[in-house]
């Protein structure tokens, strides 16, 4: 029994590993250790053998058994391997440069991104660089800093989005400016593009919007700088404009001014025109002077230093240059609406 039982195993060997095809050694595998094979009827046998030997050969053949079944499975993966090489050999060259059996879509920046970026680069070619801080902010850096009186309606909960006071998510990005001045000593020239937050919503207004306010300080610093800037910011995101400056009132600069830019689409004759409602004229800002309070809560010397500062929505930006007439279809996410402005 015991020789038997190595001629078994030599012979399985040989023929395992020899064999040409996966096919081949199915057979094989079905010859040897499938459900009628020669190893599995000699287990069955086990049980007719006195108690002693039964041990011992039970052994014995398990052993065959395992051995068998390794090299069934070496020789299945040394066949896998030798299709592979023959299939690759035979396959034709692959070429990568071939386009996708399925398409995807690139996807693109959104409207509001675009404007942001134009408007970041415009800035940074007349040396301003970008500065950013938290939406969730504190009274003190969104109000108290910026000379904001207690009682100001911009501090009510109507308006401003108080997590639980006095944390809040900031109404403008000026608080970034403060902590700007805080941390740096003029001369200084930045801006802070970001989120910020009011409660308002209609065709104009959403409670979060895109903002970008810029700030200089040095010693010497006119309206007459503010000007310039402003002119060469239009100019970039318009084209040449002319631009009118109303006058206005913000707690944290004096004087302060509405910016005004002749109309897009009449050119200033106010004739029949929608756009700007017949005045010929468009709002596109705030801006002032900053305030001496302001430099005082930064530790700045308002005698040695002055500064202009403004603000723009980007989203009303966006809507001139466009042509959109409600804030709204900017977050609906209508595919229709904003591959119009993809690029
Ligand atoms: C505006 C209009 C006018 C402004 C002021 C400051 C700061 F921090 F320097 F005081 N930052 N931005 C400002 C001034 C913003 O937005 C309509």
């Amino acid at each position: 029994m015991n020789e038997n039982l190595d001629h078994i195993l030599s012979e399985a060997k040989n023929h395992v590993s020899s064999a040409p095809t996966k096919e081949e050694l199915e057979r094989l595998r079905v010859h040897y250790v499938g459900k009628k094979g020669v190893i599995t009827s000699l287990l069955h046998q086990l049980k007719d053998l006195p108690a002693e030997k039964r041990k011992e050969m039970g052994a014995r053949l398990n052993d065959v058994k395992v051995n068998v079944e390794k090299v069934l499975k070496l020789r299945q993966s040394e066949l896998s391997r030798k299709d592979l090489e023959e299939q690759l050999a035979n396959a034709p060259a692959l070429d990568l440069t071939l386009p996708g059996q399925y398409s995807t879509s690139t996807g693109s920046l959104h409207p509001i991104t675009r404007v942001m970026e134009e408007f970041i680069q415009i800035m940074k070619r007349i040396g301003f660089s970008v500065a950013t801080g938290p939406e969730v902010e504190l009274d003190y850096y969104n109000f108290e800093a910026l000379n904001t009186p207690e009682h100001h309606p911009a501090r009510d909960m109507q308006d401003t989005f108080y997590i639980e006071p006095p944390i809040l998510l900031r109404s403008h990005t000026s608080p970034v400016q403060i902590r700007a001045m805080k941390n740096k000593k003029p001369p200084l020239q930045l801006i802070a593009p970001g989120k910020v937050y009011r409660a308002d919503y209609d065709m104009t207004h959403v409670p979060m919007f895109h903002q970008i306010e810029g700030l200089m300080v040095d010693e010497h610093i006119s309206f007459a700088d503010l000007k310039g800037v402003l002119h060469y910011l239009v100019k970039g995101l318009f084209g040449a404009r002319p631009l009118r400056f109303r006058p206005s009132y913000f707690p944290f600069t004096e004087p302060s001014a509405e910016v005004d830019m002749q109309c897009i689409s009449c050119r200033g004759s106010g004739r029949d025109c929608r756009v700007c409602k017949s005045t010929g004229w468009l709002e596109i800002g705030g801006c002032g002077m900053v305030h001496p309070n302001v430099f005082r809560h930064v530790g700045y010397d308002p005698d040695k230093v002055s500064g202009f500062a403004f603000g723009m929505g980007m989203e009303r930006i966006a809507m001139l240059k466009y042509g959109i007439d409600d804030i709204r279809s900017f977050f609906e996410n209508d595919l229709r609406m904003l591959e119009q402005f993809s690029c």
